[in-house]
């Protein structure tokens, strides 16, 4: 690359948006493909309710990445949100990684998406994603109707979990990718602070500890977050908002065991990102039905 004549022939770069039914794994192929937990993840669907950007570097090649939250039949103010905010990533990509769990199909969701991206511009590659729980023949049978009932530019099966095919999909996304100046310093891994990761870490712990409609209910807020002992501490305190009165008992538990576990979990998880001690202070509070109210949800950022 030169600094003055300006030619970028022999590099790639471009922004990719990571779509598909919720659930089918997005955020766990993110994390997989930037060999760094950015995207929080879990066994229940809609975890990810926000816009994730992470940088991909490789020679030849910068791969902006936006995962996206799932695309699902939205009711509430929240979900209307977290779609749109998926299907805005589409348009600003220049190439769309389509998502699908070969081993649990999402036919409505899978539908509405693929009709959705027939109708645009933008080259697809589809990922088979979660190969490492589903049969061969039943892999070929899923192939064979990707490619019949849809016009997409390249199919691929995949593991997330395993980083199956990853390296091979990286290589034809890079092939497809306009050629261009990289979009962020060589540095960067993504455009989110380490505020808004350790509230997503918290939130993650909430998605794996309690069940039902609490981690709808919850969103989280980092209220302090402050480097102590010359960067080796960091202190938060950050709040769990809960919809009702009646939820604080269930994340606050017997004598608070539960928000206890909440605390020891998210604070290995931060630590393990930021690689400095924690002390992590968590608080509970009740925002009366705040995933319909939008004052509320500005506040908690979607
Ligand atoms: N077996 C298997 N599970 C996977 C794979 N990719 C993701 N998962 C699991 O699928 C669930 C949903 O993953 P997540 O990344 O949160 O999905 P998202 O909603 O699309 O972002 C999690 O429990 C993941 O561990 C995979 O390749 N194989
Ligand atoms: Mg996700």
């Amino acid at each position: 690359m030169s600094s003055t004549g300006n030619t970028y022939d022999d590099f790639k770069s471009g922004y990719v948006a990571i779509v598909g039914a919720p659930n089918a794994g997005k955020s766990t192929l993110l994390n997989r493909l930037l060999g760094e937990k950015i995207s929080i993840t879990s066994k229940k669907p809609q975890t990810t309710r926000n816009r994730i950007l992470g940088v991909m570097h490789r020679p030849g090649a910068q791969i902006v990445f936006i995962d996206t939250p799932g695309i699902f039949k939205a009711r509430d103010t929240l979900n209307l949100r977290i779609v749109d905010t998926a299907l805005a990533a589409i348009d600003e990509a220049d190439l769309i990684l389509f998502v699908l769990d070969a081993a649990h199909p999402d036919p409505t969701s899978e539908y509405f998406l693929a009709q959705r991206l027939q109708k645009q511009e933008r080259p697809v590659i589809v990922a088979l994603n979660k190969i490492d729980q589903i049969e061969k023949t039943d892999l070929l049978a899923i192939i064979q109707k990707w490619s019949t009932e849809y016009y997409f530019e390249v199919i691929i099966p995949i593991s997330a979990v395993e980083g199956t095919q990853i390296e091979q999909m990286t290589t034809a996304m890079q092939n497809m990718l306009p050629s261009g100046p990289p979009y962020f310093p060589e540095d960067a891994l993504t455009d989110l602070s380490e505020r808004f990761i350790a509230a997503e870490m918290i939130r993650e712990s909430i998605f794996r500890l309690t069940g039902e409609e609490i981690p709808y209910a919850t969103a989280v807020t980092v209220d302090t977050f402050k480097e102590e002992k010359k960067g080796r501490l960091v202190k938060i305190e950050a709040t769990i908002h809960l919809e009702r009165g009646s939820q604080k008992g269930i994340i606050i538990g017997k004598d608070g065991s539960k928000l206890k576990r909440i605390g020891i979990e998210s604070r290995k998880k931060i630590e393990h990102m930021l690689d400095t001690r924690v002390f992590l202070k968590l608080f509970v509070r009740t925002q009366k039905n705040w995933r319909k109210d939008t004052r509320a949800l500005r506040k908690f950022g979607y």
